[in-house]
Parts: structure tokens; sequence; C-alpha cells
């Protein structure tokens, strides 16, 4: 018995790897920060909060530089959702250790292409919409202007929790996107420095976590801390899942966005997340009941598991489950459109028919943009999404920061059909 489950664990983790994930679903104890809210950061004003499109620079030093450092890091684990998940834990790790955040371009991927493109942080959001709860500079900004002074290239050390790769370091630039995103502002490192087992970026949320880390690596002889990969952990710690509001959409995305809903019929819209590429339908393959969380499912089930188990309907749902929900939720709100976003298909046939009778309109975006999709969403009268994802998991945040409503597919589980279902297995089962 045991063995065949550590075949079926071995199943899923070469799958995950597969995935190209580096890290799954990672559910940390019931670890609590030691208010870390709280820390004051009334000693950095802003020096300029421009333009959007400039970059920001937050010190009262007179030479401009944060006396206490800057954590760099590349966002170097999953596409947008992933990245902005693992975001809000390291704004949360930087302001506990009480360094300046400089601000990671995102990591993107073309369709059919290798390597990875870098996408300033500023072109989706405002850096000035996080100073207020932390000290902030973007890459870009920080390579030109303060890492010729503080990081010259003799002092690049890269940080990680353990070796990696081939080498006895961290071999911080090994891989996709590792090595592109160094590249990109032309960083080599030097050297390694690796912090655990003794330190850990979760050690944060423990005990005298923050001063250890501000004890080993003080800000005058290690001015940079630059991590291989995020200083945080997927999905996004729940302490941390409010700082979403802090992430703040560029005008050009809220334009894009409005532009859209005032096409829409006039009345109440129902956004709708469908995650059905072939990347998602394989990592769906893995829920079998015996999972506790993939990826982003904490945000329905609960970080503990309170509220139910994982089911491949929340994974996966059939167009079955979409329609009948929809329907329900349609009548709920009084909704006179649907807005579908999707990675691939948004079923745009299937839901017109199924609501042509209502009255329904059911459209999606007439290019393809991610983050106007997301956008919208965050806007809807109401949200239904796929609690697995974080592309998903984006929104519910962002919507909670104004206490908009959301729900997800197969959530809370039909169990009157479960139950139909596993009697039905047994029956075959007994047949057989
Ligand atoms: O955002 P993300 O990490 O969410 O990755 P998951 C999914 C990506 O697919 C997004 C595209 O960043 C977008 O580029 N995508 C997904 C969409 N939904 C939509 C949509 O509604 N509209 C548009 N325009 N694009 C994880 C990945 O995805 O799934 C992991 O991060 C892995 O790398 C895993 O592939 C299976 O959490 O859904």
């Amino acid at each position: 018995m045991s063995n065949e489950r550590g075949t079926v664990f071995s199943k899923h983790l070469a799958t995950l790897l597969a995935l190209h994930l580096a890290l799954v679903s990672t559910i940390y104890p019931s670890i609590f920060a030691e208010d870390i809210h709280n820390e004051s950061n009334k000693n950095f004003t802003s020096k300029s909060t421009s333009s959007a499109s400039t970059f920001i620079e937050v010190s009262n030093a007179s030479d401009g530089v944060d006396p206490n450092g800057y954590i760099v890091y590349c966002p170097c684990m999953g596409r947008f959702g992933n990245q902005a998940d693992q975001f809000l834990g390291a704004l949360a790790f930087s302001k506990s250790i009480n360094r300046t955040l400089v601000l990671p371009a995102w990591v993107e991927y073309i369709p059919y292409k290798t390597g990875s493109i870098q996408v300033p942080f500023n072109k989706y959001f405002k850096p000035e919409a996080i100073l207020p709860f932390h000290k902030v500079i973007t890459m870009e900004r920080f390579m030109v202007d303060l890492a010729p002074n503080i990081w010259p290239p003799e002092k690049r050390y890269s940080f990680c929790y353990i070796q990696r790769g081939n080498g006895k370091g961290c071999d911080a630039k090994d891989g996709n996107p590792f090595g592109p995103f160094w590249d990109n502002y032309k960083v080599d490192f030097v050297g390694s420095e690796i912090f655990g087992p003794e330190l850990h970026y979760l050690s944060i949320y423990k005990g005298n976590g923050q001063s250890t880390w501000q004890e080993k690596y003080p800000g005058d002889t290690w001015p940079v801390l630059a991590f291989v990969g995020p200083p945080s952990g997927f999905p996004v710690e729940s302490i941390n899942v409010h700082l979403q509001e802090y992430l703040v959409w560029q005008d050009v995305i809220e334009k894009k966005s409005r532009d859209f809903i005032s096409s829409l019929p006039k009345g109440p819209f129902i956004g709708i997340h469908l995650r059905n590429g072939a990347d998602w339908s394989r990592a769906c393959e893995l829920v079998d009941g015996t999972q506790i969380h993939l990826f982003s499912s904490p945000q329905c089930l609960g970080y503990h598991q309170e509220n139910g188990k994982l089911t491949s309907e929340m994974c996966y749902p059939s167009t079955t489950t979409i329609i009948k929900q929809l329907r329900r939720a349609i009548k709920k709100i009084n909704a006179t459109s649907v807005f579908v976003a999707s990675d691939r298909n948004h079923l745009i046939t299937d839901l017109n028919s199924a609501f042509q009778h209502m009255n329904v309109a059911v459209r999606k975006l007439p290019y393809d943009s991610p983050h106007v999709d997301l956008a919208i969403l965050g806007k809807s009268n109401l949200f239904v999404g796929n609690c697995v994802s974080s592309f998903s998991a984006f929104v519910k945040r962002s919507r909670d920061v104004y206490g908009f409503a959301s729900e997800f597919w197969g959530y809370p589980p039909d169990l009157r059909r479960i139950k139909n279902e596993i009697r039905q297995n047994e029956l075959d089962h007994d047949e057989l």
C-alpha cells in the first residue's frame, strides 16, 4: 500500500517537475508575523513620485541610498499569477527586515519561443502606489543610479537557501529564466552566499527572525541581498494576501478595461475565468481526491484546508458545471452580460447558446491581454474563478480589497453528485 502511494507520489512529482514548477502548493504551518505591518517606514519619504513612467527613489539619506540596504530578486518561478503571489511575500519580507525592495521585472514567456523576456514592473503597476506600505525602487533605476556605487561588479554575490545546479554555490544564472533575467541587467555574480539552513525567508514570521536577518546581514556590509528566486513562498502566505491593495494598475490598463466595460450592454456583468490550456489539463490530472492542496487552492479551501477537499471539478470544471453555475449567478445578480477571460477556450459558442434566451450577452476581449483581462475581471459585479489558479487568485485578492463578491467553479462541491459518482464507481467495480 505504502509502495503504491510512493509510486503515485513520484508520478505526481515528476508531472509537476515536467510542468516546470519548482515549488508547488507549499502551505506553511500556522506561523504568524510579529506585526510586520506596524513597522514604521517614517524615516523614508518619497523623493520622487512623479509620473508613473518614471522610477521611484525613496530615501531621506543625503546620498539617496538606504543605509539598511536593498533586496533584489529574480521572479523565477511560474508565470504572472505565480510571480504576483510571490511578489507580495517579497514585499512583506523587505518590510520586515527594513530594506528597500527593488521591484523586479515580470518574467514573460513567448509561446513557441525559447528563453524569456523581462518586462519592467512599472509597465503594469504603479510603483508609487506601494510607497504608503514600503520603500521601493524599480530594478531599472536601481541598476543605473545606485548599483554602480553600492553594488559594483566585484561585490555581486547571489543569495540562496541551498546550493543549486552543478556548482558549489547558488548557480544564480543557470537555466531559464535565471540567466536571461540577470543578463537583462548585465549582472554577473562573483560568488554565492548560502543562508540556509539557519536562516530562511520565512523565519521573519517566527520569533526573532527579523532581527536575525539584520544581524547576520547588516546593511553596511551587505548593502544588497540578491536572491536567486523570490524570498517568499507560493502561494502567498495568508498574512500577506491583503498587500494586494498596493498593486495598482497603470492608467493605460485601467483605461482599456474601462473602455471595454463601457462597451458591454447596460447592467450588471459577471466576469469569469476559464483556465483550460494544455498545461492546466495536465496539472488537473493530478487531482485524484488525495491532495491536500494544489497551487492556489487555499484561497477557497482555506490555508488549513478547513473548507473541504479539492475536486477535479474545481480544477477543470466541465462545460455543464460552468453553464449550471453561471445560470444561477446570472439570476442572482440579474446580469445582462458575461465577460469571459481564458488562456485557451472561451466557450463563447456554448455560453451564447445557453444564455441567449435569457438575453445575456457573452463577450471576450477582441485581443489577447492577460493584464486587461485581470483588470476587467477585478471590476465585474460578480466574479467566478478557478480556485486552483494563481491567475484567478490575483483577481480574487484584488476584489477582496473592495469587498466585491467572488465565487469559484465547482465550489462548494456538489456533495450529492460526488456521492453518486462514488456509488457508481463502486457498482462498476463490483460488476468487474
Ligand atoms: O498566471 P499564472 O501563473 O496562473 O499562469 P496559473 C497562467 C498564464 O496563462 C497567465 C495565461 O500568466 C497568462 O499568461 N492565462 C491564464 C491567461 N488565464 C488567462 C486568461 O484568462 N487570459 C489571458 N489572456 N491569459 C500556473 C503557471 O498557472 O499553472 C505554472 O504559473 C504552471 O507555470 C501551472 O503552468 C500549471 O496559476 O493558472
